[in-house]
């Protein structure tokens, strides 16, 4: 009986072991001033696998990691950082999801994250975006659309 319990036990941590070891962790900063301009993540833009994580890390002060109204997979809650406050968010479901610090979503803080092997939903284009983060997120379109296409 010993003997069995052990032996399942054994199957069970080989079946588990490559899902754990697979799951990443990935840092994204939130900074005043970055290698593309003011107010950024970094980096903007991940590819992601389901169960993967990111730690939204507040290198400098007054910026938070939330997602934008419109822009998570369906029927998901979607998040929301306090400011200053470094979170570490799991995303289990396939999909896009569009990421905004709070305070300067105006001033274009903001980042893409895709989920797994998805296509961008339409509607995310038809996002009405503050001035500033619209040229942000017509680039992170355009690339995910060069990705897909092997680019
Ligand atoms: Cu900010």
């Amino acid at each position: 009986m010993i003997k069995l319990a052990r032996l399942l036990l054994t199957a069970l941590i080989a079946i588990s072991m490559p899902a754990l070891a697979s799951a990443e962790t990935v840092e994204v900063k939130m900074l005043n001033r970055g290698e593309k301009g003011s107010m950024v993540f970094e980096p903007d833009f991940l590819a992601l696998q389901p169960g993967d994580s990111v730690k939204f890390i507040a290198t400098n002060k007054s910026h938070n990691a939330a997602t934008i109204d419109g822009m998570v997979p369906d029927g998901h809650p979607g998040f929301k950082g306090k400011i200053n406050e470094e979170i570490v968010v799991t995303f289990d479901r396939p999909g896009f999801y569009g990421i905004k610090c709070s305070p300067h979503f105006g001033m274009g803080m903001v980042m893409l994250i895709k989920v797994g092997n998805v296509a961008l939903p339409q509607s995310y284009r038809a996002v009405e975006f503050p001035a500033r983060a619209k040229p942000r997120f017509e680039a992170l379109f355009a690339r995910t659309e060069a990705e897909l296409a092997g680019k």
